[in-house]
């Protein structure tokens, strides 16, 4: 029995480490305005094997899973010490999340888990599950973790164990290891999720942007993703929330939307990506949009391409939750290159690659939306006109010279 023990022991170790050296390779295909990548980041597979498994033979015999874990997804994101750091939505079976850093040399393979998880700190009231932080490095000096708290709303009867509350919960971090718990943040709105916290300061005061819904499902009259302002974030009270880019009707987010990482500092304006959800037969479809915002008034959006930047392809489709795209974290080095860090369909994170240069011209040159299909048609056409001297010439048998304008 125990050599058994010892064999197996051994098959999973080399299989664990097999699977987190395996090197990533950026696909061939792609739309020019970013890359996927083959294999996804962090998996359940990639959780140390010593979480899952109780390694001593005298209480664990038949060398079995004690902990199981259901998923890795939705992380946060950061350069920490040169290294790329994610903390992940770490989900077990018992559908408890938390959170976990895993860090990685060169962004896009190898992650490796630090050995504990985060041990979180909990306010006077207990949070039931904690997901989605969103890592940002403030101008304050400290490193916040904002992230969804949920309990189940005290006002439902006793047969509904679905009822919950979602807040947004805030802790704070020199090391990455020891957080401070804040106190929730208050907002006007009886559930927000999908908050977070802006990296400088705007008058003074921390600005938030926030997610207002009515329900823990239904964004309801909370109308897209909002914004405010707090005088302090010891006790974060945002007293007034604006609504700054709003669900409408027949676009990828007409159900609700919320924004993903905190956004990226540009010479053209402030760069956002969010989440966007739609209702189809087949239930919600979650997509990744792009859009600006100004850089002095940072809650006037001053450009915004229409439709989806990032939809679920292939494998991406198929998860817990399918059909969904989340991203809460994004990492821009020195050299302008972005690590898009998303999740597919509440399972597994991948990451995208793309550059500043390429984002910020994507979301400056892409035709915004006309909220009809003939104003989609006429984008089209504009397109189409433009490229008529080019295909002319073609035509015509003229030898071209592939991206010049054509006189
Ligand atoms: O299941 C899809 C996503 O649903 C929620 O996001 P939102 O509040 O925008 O609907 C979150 O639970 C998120 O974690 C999850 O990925």
């Amino acid at each position: 029995m125990y050599k058994v023990f010892v064999q197996r022991l051994e098959q999973l170790e080399n299989n664990y480490e097999q699977l987190i050296r395996v090197p990533n390779e950026a696909m061939e295909t792609s739309n020019g305005v970013y890359h996927r990548y083959r294999n996804a980041v962090l998996t359940h597979q990639h959780t140390p094997l010593f979480w899952r498994y109780d390694l001593n033979y005298d209480t664990n015999p038949y060398l079995m899973e004690r902990f199981g874990i259901n998923a890795v997804f939705n992380a946060g994101a950061i350069k920490w010490k040169g290294k790329y750091i994610v903390i992940a939505r770490v989900e077990g079976v018992d559908r408890k999340s938390f959170f976990a850093v895993a860090e990685s040399e060169n962004g896009i393979d190898n992650f490796r888990f630090w050995d504990h998880p985060i041990m979180m700190p909990e306010t006077d009231v207990p949070d039931t599950n904690i997901y989605d932080m969103r890592v940002v490095q403030h101008e304050d000096g400290w490193v916040y973790g904002l992230f969804c708290t949920e309990r189940r709303d005290p006002k439902a009867p006793e047969a509904d164990q679905s009822a919950a509350i979602a807040q947004c919960g805030i802790a704070r971090t020199k090391d990455l290891i020891n957080w401070e718990r804040l106190p929730d943040l208050k907002t006007p709105s009886p559930q927000q999720r999908n908050v977070v916290l802006h990296p400088e300061w705007v008058n003074g005061q921390y600005a938030f942007y926030t997610r207002p819904q009515d329900g823990f499902i239904n964004a309801g009259t909370g109308g897209g993703i909002g914004f405010g302002l707090s005088k302090t974030i010891e006790q974060a009270e945002i007293a007034e929330e604006i609504v700054i880019d709003r669900k409408i009707y027949h676009t990828v987010y007409e159900a609700k939307n919320g924004l993903g990482p905190e956004p990226l500092k540009t010479k053209h304006g402030w760069l956002h990506l969010a989440h966007g959800v739609r209702h189809t037969a087949a239930g919600l479809r979650y997509v990744l949009y792009l859009f600006m915002t100004d850089l002095q008034d940072i809650t006037k959006v001053i450009y915004k391409p229409a439709g989806y930047f990032m939809a679920p392809e292939g494998e991406e489709r198929v998860g817990d939750v399918s059909n969904v795209l989340f991203c809460n974290g994004w990492i821009a080095d020195e050299d302008g290159t972005v690590f898009i860090y998303y999740a597919s369909s509440d399972t597994r994170l991948h990451v995208a690659t793309s550059t500043v240069a390429r984002l910020t011209d994507y979301v400056m040159h892409t035709p915004a939306d006309g909220w009809r299909s003939a104003t989609a048609a006429g984008n089209l056409l504009h397109i189409i006109e433009g490229n008529q001297p080019y295909l002319d010439q073609q035509a015509d048998g003229v030898t071209l010279e592939p991206g010049k304008k054509q006189s």
